[in-house]
């Protein structure tokens, strides 16, 4: 037994010593965003633990040496002897590569049996890890390194407790960032506590003398998920419609309430995994909801015979839903593979919502006619846009592209050599026009305020002069006639002034690009001009600066005596033309912040952008500065 033993070891070793070897294939980067994922990978175990009914409670802490403790009371991984490996069930789980372990792959078990899916990839990337498990008045513990058993699984003492403890320390020596986000834990774990009815996800972070802890524990899941996206929004009724229902062993579970916006906000996951780019089972959301509100408005005559049916992009003006499935066995496809294949998914949530949906609508009848009557009004507005554009797009075919008035455009026709900058007002505007390099550099002044895209229509956004000048100044046309390859400038700068109206405008242009062209900050082509706030002047030295904290330390290398002159900068138009290429346009020195989104957490910038944007001014205020959420630095 001992040789066998011996052979399955260095088997084992194999197989963790290839996720070493090309970390990337099983946590998809050694990022930041990978050295999060182990948390995921570990707190999916429990969760799946709590699908099974046995777990309540998870407890995740940020330990001061950014290792991470995750605790759960759930049953306790098994320790008996797995008898194909001939090992405790525990050591399989950390030192068997699962064959399901790979990046994408869900957790969801239907039957019991091993779950461990990660954990292993999880144990073979830490500089050391080490498991607690409380199981049958036992407590035993092991600890590995860099993937290595230190000690056969030993028994430690009595416990009256039940759970498993796992801490790691990710290898420094495979990840690129090895501290830890509280923000971005938190937004996840918020999420899966959403996702899972009654659980109670506690995080906490150790690190500093802040100790910040947030508890998640949501009794009505995804319920609870659409009133929190919602918050700083206007419900148009007060009910959060809920559908749940299994069919063909697929569980599905869909909340949604309209808010009196014009954007729909719907996120679906499968097996707690977000899938931004939907799938069957979010294609069968949309079917159920179509044909459910067009049947009923017949039904009550509020639609007459002669009217076409409203479509689903008017039924979900202003939707706020969550579609969660659960399914056994997941298929994702597309480039990304986010994008759910199961052809049953889309029967399953189809069939659910119908049936359920319709129930509801007649016992709600009040709900009912109010979002039907909101899918009336964007019928008729969604047909005015459709003409709207019908005339642009005729009139431009007969008078060709005619670029808007107040463009200065770059003579350069490369899109890849090209930038256009937004400039907010027109005396800021003509000192960029003389400033810049008019080969490569366009400039768009803007006048005045820019016309918020979340309290509107698109008839009324397509006839506002400023947005209008944008859209046909890029090239692309907006939302379904989107068409990147059209973009005329490779680097869209937004100039606005360092103080708050500046950051409203670049807020208000960034909603109404997130909103309409989405894929322009996809593709980063959106950035932030950074002007500066002082000019600081000794003995005819000049020297810019960005921040106060940089005041600070220019001002302590200078010396701080009667010789400096400190010039705060309150707007871009204080700066004569030669200053503001110095120190805001010039591609040599300038710095440029560049527009970025993650998509896995795009509920979590929909919540950002309507608290911005709403009317509700309290949050605001906290968010102006947060604004570096969906802002990365970028050294050009
Ligand atoms: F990822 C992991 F493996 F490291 C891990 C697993 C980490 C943490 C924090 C918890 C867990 C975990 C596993 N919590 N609960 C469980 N449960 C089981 O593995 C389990 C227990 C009993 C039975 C059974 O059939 O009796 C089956 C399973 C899968």
């Amino acid at each position: 037994m001992s040789a066998g033993y011996g052979a399955d070891q260095i088997q084992i070793l194999e197989g963790l010593e290839a996720v070493r070897k090309r970390p990337g294939m099983y946590i998809g980067s050694t990022s930041s965003k990978g050295l999060h994922h182990l948390v995921y990978e570990i707190v999916d175990n429990s969760i799946d633990e709590a699908l099974a009914g046995y777990c309540s409670e998870i407890d995740v802490t940020i330990n001061e040496d950014n290792s991470i403790t995750v605790i759960d009371n759930g049953r306790g991984i098994p320790v008996g002897i797995n008898k194909k490996a001939g090992l405790p069930a525990v050591e399989v789980v950390f030192t068997i590569l699962h064959a399901g372990g790979k990046f994408g792959g869900g957790g969801y078990k239907v039957s019991g049996g091993l779950h461990g899916v990660g954990a292993s990839v999880v144990n073979a990337l830490s500089e050391w890890l080490e498991v607690v498990v409380c199981t049958d008045g036992k407590m035993y513990t092991q600890r590995y390194e860099r993937g290595k058993v230190m000690y056969p699984l030993k028994e430690v003492g009595d416990t009256d407790q039940r759970g498993t403890k796992v801490t790691f320390k990710p290898d420094a020596e495979i990840f690129e960032e090895t501290v830890y986000d509280y923000d971005v834990l938190k937004q996840r774990l918020r999420e899966m506590a959403f996702l899972t009815k009654n659980i109670k996800i506690i995080l906490r972070d150790a690190r500093d003398e802040s100790k910040k802890e947030r508890t998640f524990h949501y009794e009505g899941g995804i319920k609870e998920y659409v009133a929190y996206l919602n918050h700083h929004k206007d419900a148009l009724y007060d009910h959060i419609i809920y559908c749940e229902g299994k069919k063909d062993d697929i569980y599905v579970e869909v909340a949604f309430q309209h808010n009196n916006s014009y954007t729909e906000s719907t996120y679906s996951f499968v097996n707690n995994i977000t899938t931004p780019e939907g799938g069957t089972h979010l294609a069968g959301f949309k079917n159920a909801l179509t044909k459910t509100f067009n049947d009923y408005a017949r039904s009550q005559k509020i639609l007459k015979d002669s009217e076409p049916n409203l479509s689903g992009d008017d039924i979900r003006e202003g939707l706020t839903a969550i579609v969660s499935i659960k399914i056994p066995e997941p298929q994702f496809e597309g480039q990304t593979k986010q994008k759910l294949g199961n052809s049953e998914a889309r029967g399953a949530v189809d069939s659910v919502v119908s049936e359920q949906l319709m129930i509801f609508l007649e016992q709600n009848p009040n709900v009912a006619k109010l979002i039907v009557e909101k899918a009336v009004l964007a019928q008729r507005a969604r047909d005015a846009a459709r003409k709207a554009r019908e005339l642009t797009r005729r009139k431009s075919a007969l008078e060709g592209m005619s670029l808007p008035g107040k463009l200065a455009d770059c003579s350069d026709k490369d899109p890849r050599n090209c930038e256009i900058y937004i400039v907010e007002g027109d005396s800021a505007g003509g000192s960029a026009k003389t400033a810049r390099s008019r080969a490569t550099q366009a400039i768009l002044p803007l006048r005045g305020k820019i016309l918020n895209v979340e309290k509107s229509r698109l008839d009324k956004i397509l006839v506002n002069a400023e947005i209008k000048a944008m859209i046909t100044a890029f090239g692309t046309g907006i939302s379904d006639d989107f068409d990147i390859s059209k973009l005329r400038y490779h680097k869209i700068i937004i100039m606005t002034d360092a103080d708050v109206d500046g950051a409203h405008i670049s807020t208000l242009l960034l909603t109404f690009f997130y909103r309409f062209m989405p894929d322009l900050i996809k593709d980063g082509h959106v950035y932030l001009a950074q002007p500066p706030l002082y000019k600081v002047e000794r003995n005819k030295q000049v020297k810019y600066v960005y921040s106060d904290d940089e005041l600070n330390k220019v001002l302590t290398e200078l010396g701080r005596d009667g010789n400096n002159k400190i010039q705060r900068y309150k707007g871009l138009g204080e700066m004569d033309a030669e200053q503001l290429w110095d120190t805001t346009m010039d591609p040599e020195k300038r710095i440029l912040l560049r527009v970025t989104m993650d998509e896995e957490a795009s509920s979590e910038v929909d919540v950002t952008f309507t608290t911005l944007m709403g009317d509700k001014v309290e949050p605001r205020r906290e968010f102006i500065e947060a604004n570096a959420k969906f802002v990365k630095n970028l050294d050009i």
